[in-house]
């Protein structure tokens, strides 16, 4: 090549091989249905039902799907190109939905940021996905997302179009976005990749999850039906939005997907949840395992009528038999666990199933298709009853995360599993309970943080010579983090380095909980370990009440 060629892109590819395609189409799991295409039918078949419930919107299918209309000839008008990928940074506002289907309709790809993602990660996923838009609410919570719009298109240039629902000060107003609808692009290829999803980052910085129309409109659609989702349902949102949990299993797009009508609570606490709960009459929500708890201690003293509840899903973190127990009896409906991941595979326990799998398993594959192996540490299958690493592969299973090739040699075996990471034990008819896992993360409360991201974090501060942040068991949280630091020179305050992981432009969530000074990490026999067995040391030896002087908080 000698001319210049314009700057093109890394193209967004998720792929299964020639014969998975034709059996998962042959199966009936892929029907080449789109976003655009299944919300357009909606608006036609059932205009007047209301999808999207949030503040004080009040949107009817037909309302939402011309907002979607509007906003996605809006976002083609300022400048964006199909195919360009656009970061989405919303809370559980209803423009969380208008924008995520806008996208859709106008062939964007959004990428999935939560509200609280800072910069530093916020600046990963645009560089990773070479996002040429950002949108956000001018505040959430108490943040100003305008400021870390400034912030990122100074740090990547790349970001060139910024939306803000609100106040938008110098970026353009998603209110007052419009454009020609005779502009807009028919609809995508269903194989083609619809968005980038987060992974939790389970070693070292997020990965980027590039899932296709036909497997996760088959994954909620499978959904709706395992967990009881119909045209009658209200599906409530009480987790962040961005999460694939409330956003797919089945989540408000199943829900959407069902002709259903879609809550959001502005938080996720009862304070916030149950008065709409008692007016919108919920019937379903998915919650993380503390969550769960709160909600089932709350609801005994609350004033608010909760009783429209039939399911409540738990799932992102492990729910023990006995806190299951609580939640039960505490909210008097169903319980659904779910295991699942936002790189595919997803477990439900069943609503027909027996007690026992109800409150002592993490369910079973959504589909006949979804290929499970539980093997030792050399790839061989164990056998049911036994743990082992779970592997999988599946019609809505990714087979590659993107542009990251050393990961994907990682995460996927030659044959396409995906190494979930978790440790599992299956048991007769499919069904597993989550014992632990392999990889160093903490699953605080169901936000996944990489040890080794934090760790490079506290590296960088001139007063840590060394650090190694390990999962705590936790009565509240199920786990948090801590961090074992060996100071050089002079230890710093506890506080201090939690505030220096703060500023390195980190989500709250991933600073560490407790700080634990110690002289040096004990290293036994040569001398030398890998980081995981350290960590595994550390974690037993503060267990056993051994990390020295207690010079931490
Ligand atoms: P992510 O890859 O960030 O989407 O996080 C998915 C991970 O969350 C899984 O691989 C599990 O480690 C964990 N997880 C999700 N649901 C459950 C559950 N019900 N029980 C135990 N762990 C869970
Ligand atoms: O933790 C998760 O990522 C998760 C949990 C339940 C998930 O992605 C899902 C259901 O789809």
């Amino acid at each position: 090549m000698t001319m210049s060629e314009p700057q093109s892109r890394l193209p967004l590819r998720q792929a299964w091989p020639d014969d998975f395609v034709a059996r998962y189409r042959a199966a009936g799991y892929w029907r080449g249905e789109t976003f655009p295409g299944f919300l357009r039918a909606r608006a036609r078949d059932i205009p007047h039902d209301l999808a999207v419930v949030g503040g004080d919107t009040r949107w009817t299918y037909a309302q939402l799907w011309a907002d979607v209309e509007r906003l996605a000839a809006g976002f083609l008008a300022h400048g964006l190109v199909p195919g360009d990928r656009v970061i989405v940074q919303l809370g559980n506002i209803p423009e969380f939905i208008a924008v995520a289907c806008a996208l859709f309709r106008a062939q964007l790809v959004p990428v999935y940021a939560l509200p609280a993602h800072r910069i530093t990660e916020v600046a990963h996923f645009a560089r990773k996905a070479e996002a040429s838009g950002y949108v956000v609410a001018e505040r959430y919570e108490n943040f100003d997302y305008r400021t870390l719009a400034r912030g990122l298109q100074a740090e990547v240039p790349g970001v060139e179009h910024v939306f803000v629902a609100g106040d938008a000060q110098e970026f353009a107003a998603l209110e007052a976005l419009d454009g020609d609808p005779a502009s807009l692009p028919g609809d995508p290829d269903p194989q083609s990749v619809a968005f980038l999803q987060i992974s939790g980052g389970s070693t070292g910085l997020s990965k980027l999850i590039p899932r296709t129309h036909d497997d996760y409109i088959y994954s909620f659609r499978a959904s709706n039906d395992l967990c009881g989702i119909t045209r009658d349902s209200v599906y409530m949102v009480a987790l962040p939005a961005a999460h694939n949990f409330p956003m797919s299993s089945p989540g408000f797009f199943g829900a959407l997907y069902a002709g259903a009508r879609v809550v959001l609570s502005p938080g996720p606490g009862p304070d916030a949840a149950f008065p709409l709960i008692a007016r919108e009459r919920v019937s379903c929500v998915g919650l993380v395992p503390p969550l769960a708890l709160l909600w089932a201690d709350a609801a005994a003293k609350t004033p608010h009528d909760l009783s429209s509840l039939e399911v409540v899903q738990v799932g992102g973190a492990k729910l023990v038999p006995e806190a299951a127990r609580r939640v039960v009896a505490g909210l008097g409906c169903r319980l659904q666990q779910v295991f699942g991941m936002a790189e595919g595979l997803v477990n439900y326990t069943r609503l027909d199933d027996p007690d026992d799998i109800v409150l002592g398993t993490q369910g079973r594959p959504i589909s006949p298709d979804d290929e499970v192996l539980v093997v030792d540490d050399h790839g061989h299958p164990v056998p049911d009853g036994e743990v082992g690493h779970l592997l999988t592969r599946g019609p809505y299973t990714i087979r590659g995360y993107h542009n990251d090739d050393a990961a994907n040699a990682r995460a996927f075996t030659d044959d396409g599993y995906y190494r979930t990471g978790d440790m599992v034990q299956r048991l007769p008819g499919g069904y597993l309970v989550v014992q632990g896992r392999a990889t160093d993360h903490i699953n605080r409360a169901g936000e996944k943080i990489s040890a080794e991201e934090i760790e490079d974090h506290l590296l960088a501060h001139p007063q840590v010579f060394d650090a190694a942040v390990v999962s705590i068991p936790d009565e509240f949280l199920g786990e948090r983090s801590c961090a074992f630091v060996i100071a050089r020179g002079e230890p710093p305050k506890p506080a201090a380095l939690k505030a220096w992981v703060r500023g390195r432009g980190l989500a709250a969530f991933k600073v560490p909980d407790q700080v634990v000074f110690v002289e040096a990490f004990d290293t036994t026999a040569v001398g030398k370990i890998s980081r995981r067995e350290l960590r595994a040391q550390l974690r037993a030896r503060f267990l056993a009440g051994q990390t020295g002087p207690g010079h931490g908080a």
